[in-house]
């Protein structure tokens, strides 16, 4: 039995039955540094709520902050009925974006800093002025700089990728790196885009931009919703990742990953070998 599998009994604050969420936090954050799964929070705590979940979810990253990183934004995920089904979760969720999480376009991510990496084929926002709350259609596209194809790492802390809700929102919605390609003029429709993600050439997993909630835009005005909940705000410079428009590939060491986007170009990285 692993040392974080013997500590769950002990996640009780006061020997009670109310989580620890602290606790909770340090250990999520510390599987995520260590690149080490945990068992799912909910099989011991299964009275978890998922306020609980995004309570763990910033203490956890209170940890990173206190670490140096810095936010540069949000991911929402699971807004695809592809993504939902993958994963047997289908309630739309977000997590913090760090700037430790960003990796170069073109370049390479290295395997040992994750423990089951999978990636999948997204549209990035880049934000001008501030959004936050219940906002319209016009409101968030007004809202946006640009547009870019981009691919998110998610990596669950969890053992073999499985989790309920509440799990996956305190892991910070699995989310572990993210990619951008060249930012794009916000001009250009983004409502039914072919997305074709492949590695070493061969497709992996192809759908289109509408398989994003109906629109990317959707993602955007429930991401300012649900940050305002917790008194976050989306700021000018923030990026928002608009979640996977089809399921996640498993990465495997040695292969390139590259995302083409109709009209928006295209974006890559390579698994070093
Ligand atoms: O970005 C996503 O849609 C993933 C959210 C978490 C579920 C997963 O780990 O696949
Ligand atoms: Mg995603």
């Amino acid at each position: 039995m692993s040392l974080i599998a013997k500590m769950m009994p002990s996640v009780f604050a006061k020997g009670g039955r109310m989580p620890d969420l602290e606790k909770l936090a340090a250990i999520v954050d510390e599987a995520a540094v260590n690149a080490k799964a945990i068992p799912q929070f909910t099989n011991t705590m299964p009275e978890m709520t998922i306020e609980d979940g995004y309570d763990i979810q910033t203490r956890s990253l209170a940890r990173r902050y206190q670490r140096g990183e810095r936010r540069i934004g949000i991911k929402l995920g699971l807004t695809s009925r592809a993504k939902m089904l993958q994963v047997g979760v289908d309630e739309v969720c977000w997590g913090r974006l760090t700037d430790a999480m960003l990796l170069d376009d073109g370049g390479y991510l290295s395997m040992a800093k994750y423990i089951h990496p999978r990636i999948e084929p997204e549209i990035a926002f880049l934000i001008k002025t501030r959004l936050v709350g219940k906002v319209t259609e016009q409101d968030a596209f007004d809202a946006v700089e640009a547009i870019a194809p981009a691919m998110e790492i998610i990596d669950s802390r969890f053992d073999n990728f499985k989790f309920a809700v509440q799990d996956v929102i305190a892991d910070n919605a699995s989310s572990s790196g993210l990619v951008i390609g060249p930012w794009q003029s916000t001009k250009i429709d983004i409502s039914n885009l072919e997305m074709v993600m492949t590695a070493d050439d061969q497709i992996k997993q192809s759908g289109s931009s509408a398989a994003i909630l109906g629109h990317p835009i959707r993602s955007l005005i429930k991401g300012a919703e649900m940050v305002a909940r917790v008194g976050e705000a989306l700021n000018p410079g923030d990026i928002v990742m608009a979640g996977g428009a089809t399921a996640a590939h498993a990465m495997t060491r040695g292969e390139t990953i590259r995302l083409n986007i109709q009209k928006l170009g295209s974006v890559s990285i390579s698994a070093e070998g």
